[in-house]
């Protein structure tokens, strides 16, 4: 494939002559941002995160904050899921959905204060979305993206390589909760939390200046942990379920099609845009949805789908993401299956570029 040239509308980030200097060899662009995807390979890649700690230049998960008197009241128009026992130092991970009920993101919301929060967002322009609802309700709200980058450790030995940065405290943060802790004398959100299942953390990096010093300071600390810098793992996250906004689901999908419906509270989420539309949709409940489903045969070439699955000539759903998985030794893949053969252990075909290939829709397999 040809290069990508660069521009200020593909930013970089304020880690990225770490990245570059750890050897990165590929990226894709996820809100107008650099996000690496791969250093040594995607399989070694794996496998190191599995075993050790990764450092992620994720400053690509843009923050959206909401400030003011009526944030508590814009925040619950923008989500189905029940905002109203949510505390200063929790995350709640929450489906973003327009007046139809379709998904317009799947953030992490991260509560600041009683009036302040950050939205750290998927690949969509979130910030307008705001901004529209904000100024057409004429909302008392302020409502930017602040220089905030995420910076996340992941991998089996996070808390050690945390704790020698941030201190001991960093082993009593739970899961998605944040505490402030100090780095060269700035108070820093650091939440447990990130893009795998392989636990970790994720520092919320408030001003570019201490990007990179801090990005030193972790991979010093870690030398004899096998620290490599990583990036969020294709193979990790289809086996750990973690949905991709863009891939596995877009606008067309609502979040119980894309199986968060245990992130909707619909009738308590009183205010939000999509709430009649979703009060309808959970009624009877979706007619496709998200499963894991393992591909037969060789390795599935790069993930360019959405591949086509078939039963006979009829198509029952698209395969939208997939890696041939060496601990599996087998393709895993999400998909979104119709309900006529959404139950575990449906035989299908998937249609891929160089051919059919026999898969089934599993359950207990990987991800549930
Ligand atoms: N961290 C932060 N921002 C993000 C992401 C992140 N923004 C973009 C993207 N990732 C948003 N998508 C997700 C998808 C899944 C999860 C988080 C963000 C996630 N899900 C867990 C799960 O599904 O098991 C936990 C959900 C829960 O129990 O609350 O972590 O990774 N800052």
């Amino acid at each position: 494939m040809a290069l990508l040239s660069l521009s200020r509308r593909l930013r970089r980030t304020p880690f990225t002559d770490g990245v570059e200097a750890a050897g990165v060899k590929a990226y894709t662009v996820y809100n107008h941002m650099l996000l690496p995807t791969v250093f040594r390979s995607v399989e070694e890649d794996y496998a190191h995160l599995k075993s050790a700690v990764q450092v992620w230049d994720v400053s690509c998960e843009r923050q959206v904050e909401l400030r003011g008197p009526d944030t508590g009241r814009l925040m619950q128009m923008l989500t189905p899921r029940d905002l109203s026992r949510m505390q200063p130092g929790q995350c709640f991970y929450l489906p973003m959905v327009d007046e139809t009920g379709g998904m317009l993101n799947d953030p992490v919301a991260v509560k600041l204060e009683e009036d302040r929060y950050w939205i750290s967002i998927a690949d969509s322009d979130v910030l307008y979305w705001v901004k529209g609802v904000a100024n057409g309700y004429r909302l008392d709200v302020m409502v930017e993206e602040p220089d905030v980058s995420p910076l996340a450790v992941q991998g089996p030995r996070s808390d050690d390589l945390m704790a020698r940065v941030f201190g001991e405290d960093v082993r009593d943060i739970r899961f998605f909760r944040y505490k402030r802790l100090e780095f060269q004398g700035r108070s820093l959100v650091v939440a447990r939390s990130g893009y795998s299942k392989q636990g970790g953390f994720e520092i919320y990096v408030e001003g570019g200046d201490i990007g990179m010093p801090l990005w030193n300071a972790l991979f010093e600390a870690g030398r004899d942990l096998d620290v490599h810098a990583g990036c969020p793992n294709l193979i990790e996250r289809i086996e750990s379920g973690l949905l991709s906004y863009g891939n596995d689901m877009t606008r067309d999908n609502t979040p119980h099609e894309c199986g968060l419906g245990r992130f909707c509270d619909t009738r308590s989420a009183i205010g939000c845009v999509g709430r009649d539309a979703l009060l309808r949709v959970a009624k009877d409940g979706p007619v496709q949805q998200i499963r894991p489903i393992s591909v037969e045969g060789a390795p599935v070439p790069g993930c360019t789908g959405p591949w086509p699955i078939m039963v006979g000539q009829r198509q029952v759903g698209q395969v939208t993401s997939a890696a041939w998985s060496p601990d599996f030794e087998t393709n895993v893949a999400i998909g979104m299956v119709k309900m006529t053969h959404w139950d575990p252990f449906t035989d299908v075909d998937v249609v891929l570029p160089g051919g059919d290939v026999r898969a089934a829709v599993v359950y207990g397999v990987f991800w549930n």
